[in-house]
């Protein structure tokens, strides 16, 4: 009896801080336990839209063009002098138990590095390009279209799944403030899964198993891991209508921000007016989807690899995305691999396109950590 009354007064004391929680704060997270610092976060995120677009940068504090942990160092800040306001990390091979993701960066330098965000008011995501886990290679082996169906309850896979979410969900964990509170992310998870490249992609299983796949993961990192920390950022790669934006989307009740993956093929006039007319479609789609939704629409992933065209933040991202009332558009990573010199999205010291970034950053509606704080 006791032990009952106990756990009624237990549960409506957490009924109670809701109700107080969905009072205080206009916008919640689908996670209706997510902690308070989630739910300011949230709430902050949307506000931000109000002001301006943030600027983001994939693994900007580990590593950039040809140089590799350097404390305090981001290309970004090298050429613009702050650092981008949010930054993004990779998790895969956290769910293999690696001690370094798939870019080598040691799981326990990006728990520093996000912290370190954390304290300067920066906001991070975080995406995740798990192995395959019926072949043990990595996301992009996409040869075969049953692996969602084997990772879904019942499948032959399930329960090893879960040991690769529970490890997920154990990271999140570990993100930590200095009074120990826990830091909230922006996990977009299974993302440009409209493409056909990822074991989670649209020629690799239906609809519907995808949307299981996420409704799984959702459930299984909130309700049986308890992670409260995180808001959940769906963004298939480049679509053509809402239709298709649509066709695996999990349900509003299991998405907080919506976005999508673009990036600028090619290095000519040609590339620039095709990725401007998708960049426009797409802001379009999820703008008005965000609207009627209540969500925060954002550029998950973006750029033009290399930078060959030396006026593509000025003419081809920004009269784009400052027609749209976004969180964020984060460009992809600068790899520090002496055997990638090509793949960077952002310019470090010395590039031609420095110019053009510092006059795109320096743009009243474009903010970096500094204009956030
Ligand atoms: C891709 C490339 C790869 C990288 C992967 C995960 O787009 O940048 O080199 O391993 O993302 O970060």
């Amino acid at each position: 009896m006791k032990r009952y009354l106990i756990a009624l007064a237990a549960c409506v004391i957490l009924i109670s801080c809701n109700q107080k929680k969905e009072e205080m704060y206009q916008h919640m997270p689908i996670d209706k336990d997510a902690t308070t610092e989630t739910v300011k976060l949230y709430n902050r995120l949307l506000d931000l839209a109000d002001k301006g677009i943030m600027v983001g940068h994939q693994d900007a504090l580990a590593y950039g063009h040809s140089w590799y942990k350097e404390p305090g160092r981001s290309d970004v800040k090298d050429v613009a002098g702050d650092y981008p306001a949010v930054i993004g990390w990779e998790l895969g091979h956290i769910e293999i138990g690696a001690e370094f993701n798939l870019d080598s960066i040691y799981f326990s330098d990006m728990k520093q590095y996000i912290k370190d965000t954390y304290k300067r008011g920066g906001i991070t995501t975080a995406s995740w390009h798990g192995d395959n886990i019926v072949t043990g290679n990595t996301a992009w082996d996409c040869a075969q279209d049953s692996v969602v169906r084997t990772i879904l309850p019942n499948g032959s896979n399930h329960e090893k799944y879960l040991t690769w979410l529970d490890r997920v969900g154990d990271f999140f964990l570990d993100l930590k403030d200095e009074e120990g509170k826990l830091i909230p992310v922006v996990f977009r998870m299974y993302h440009e899964h409209t493409g056909a490249w990822f074991w989670w992609g649209s020629e690799q299983c239906t609809p519907e198993e995808y949307q299981q796949l996420w409704i799984m993961t959702v459930n299984h990192l909130r309700n049986e891991k308890n992670v409260h920390n995180l808001l959940y950022a769906y963004s298939p790669s480049e679509t053509k209508d809402e239709i298709e934006f649509l066709e695996r989307y999990p349900g509003d009740e299991y998405v907080d921000i919506v976005g999508y993956d673009c990036y600028a093929t090619g290095s000519d006039s040609v590339a620039v007016a095709n990725y401007k007319t998708a960049m426009n479609r797409n802001l379009e789609i999820i703008t008005a989807y965000a609207q009627k939704s209540g969500k925060l629409p954002v550029v998950g992933e973006t750029g033009m690899e290399a930078i060959p065209y030396p006026t593509y933040f000025t003419e081809a991202v920004y009269p784009i995305i400052s027609q749209y009332k976004i969180g964020w558009v984060l460009f992809w990573r600068n790899a520090w691999e002496t055997n990638m010199p090509n793949h960077f999205y952002v310019p470090f010291e010395g590039h031609s396109s420095t110019p053009d970034f510092k006059e795109f950053i320096a743009k009243p509606d474009i903010l970096m950590n500094a204009d956030i704080k």
